[in-house]
């Protein structure tokens, strides 16, 4: 479905009165404004092409209605978020679920969309039907050869759809994990995944960068090879100058402090990018800042702080997309939550008064850093994202629209009613 803009301007023109008073009353505190949307205008989130249908979990799965079922209508779907949202002008996609059969095709569809690829997802996690070897034991650390040898195969591949396509970077993410005690060496296990990668990291492209995610646990319970930032980090300082660690932020064991491995990492250059998602226990993949948005604003309050002064785009410099789904709300509702909630952080972060704050800091002065902290995460900064989301020709409420117009409806008569994602 390709959303009429006209929708758009109708539904801009109804709510811009109201909108207009809100933002002046905003516009009028804050310095900087134009910089500020300007920013916001700039900053996109790339969509997971496996968010688009409802998630699952272990124990069953609650399709939706209407979800795109091929690789063209997952790109539709995207296209969509982007129209109404102005900020999710990137899919990335995940091999073997989203193979381009026909490369050309595909990359008009996303051109006539706005849309460009963001880093292509290998899949080692689960065995496929014309595979040779099975990944029940791991992947890239298995102790047979001959399985880590299908697994580099298959990055190498995944590497080329993505070169097809456009794509800057490869992300990993490895299952690869043990479940009990004594089930493997971790010494052998690291040293494998490590020569695995070495051997991917040569075919990657001079432009491209790889990710290395890591994950405290699931779907292994005892130990996880690439388990937490020092491993990735490891094997990122390891493997060479393109390679990068990825933050998922449902990865970790619980409290762990997120903005602090983000600005240690990114103090290193070696923060590659993020998966957003909330959670509440483990890797619950919620609703971005649907359970810690402070957490979110304080993780974007170290991000600035990062990239400014290593004088990184806020816009281009690290790959910025949610991971985030589950079996409860229509995806692409929710998505647009994700985006918002994740714009809302940033904004917020834009906020802070970082002379201020650092003088704070340096004089101990407690009560005034948490002050400016908490100032800007207080602010309603929301009318700046409308504000930004009309400049850009999206929006002033696509959440909104969205129900309004009934556009899952439209789907669900396009696709039919039993129409199903790929994906967990
Ligand atoms: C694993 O939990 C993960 O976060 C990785 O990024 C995967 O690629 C993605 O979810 C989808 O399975
Ligand atoms: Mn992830």
């Amino acid at each position: 479905m390709i959303l009429d803009k006209q929708i758009i301007e109708r539904h801009n023109n109804d709510l811009m009165g109201q909108h207009n008073k809100k933002f002046q009353l905003l516009a009028e505190e804050i310095s900087g404004l134009n910089e500020i949307l300007n920013k916001l205008q700039r900053f996109q989130i790339a969509i997971p092409s496996w968010a688009l249908g409802t998630g699952g979990t272990r124990f069953g799965r609650f399709s939706g209605r209407g979800e795109p079922a091929t690789l063209e209508q997952k790109l539709e779907d995207v296209g969509l978020l982007h129209a109404l949202n102005g900020s999710s002008g990137a899919i990335s996609l995940h091999i073997p679920w989203d193979i381009p059969r026909d490369v050309q095709h595909i990359k008009q569809l996303a051109t006539d969309l706005s849309l460009s690829f963001d880093a292509v997802n290998s899949n080692t996690f689960q065995d496929q039907p014309q595979q040779k070897y099975s990944y029940k034991y791991g992947s890239l650390h298995h102790v047979d050869p001959r399985v880590r040898q299908q697994a580099v195969e298959h990055n190498i591949e995944v590497m080329q759809y993505g070169v097809e396509l456009g794509s800057k970077a490869l992300t990993i993410w490895l299952a690869d994990g043990s479940s009990f005690p004594g089930q493997l060496n971790f010494r052998d296990s690291f040293l494998n995944t490590l020569s695995s990668m070495e051997e991917i990291y040569k075919h990657l492209p001079a432009d491209w960068k790889l990710f290395v995610e890591y994950k405290a646990f699931e779907p292994f319970f005892y130990s996880t090879t690439i388990g937490d930032w020092g491993q990735s980090l490891l094997l990122a300082n390891k493997l060479g100058p393109k390679a990068y660690t990825l933050v998922d932020l449902g990865h970790h064991l619980p409290n762990a402090n997120i903005e602090q491995i983000v600005s240690l990492l990114m103090m290193e250059g070696k923060l590659g990018g993020f998966h957003f998602n909330d959670s509440k226990y483990a890797d619950d993949d919620l609703t971005a800042g649907c359970i810690k948005p402070y957490q979110l604003f304080l993780i974007f309050n170290e991000l600035i702080d990062g990239m400014d002064l290593r004088g990184i785009d806020h816009a281009t410099g690290l790959g910025w997309m949610i991971d985030a789904s589950h079996n409860m709300k229509d995806p692409l509702l929710d998505l647009l939550q994700s985006v918002e909630a994740i714009k809302i952080a940033y904004a917020q972060a834009l906020l802070v008064d970082r002379v201020a704050l650092r003088k704070a800091q340096h004089e101990n002065d407690i009560i005034t850093a948490q002050e400016i902290l908490q100032g800007a995460f207080r602010t309603d900064v929301r009318p700046l994202l409308a504000e930004a989301r009309y400049r850009e020709g999206a929006a002033i409420n696509p959440l909104q629209l969205f129900q309004k117009e009934s556009l899952r409806e439209e789907l669900v008569r396009e696709r039919g009613e039993h129409s199903v994602g790929t994906g967990l």
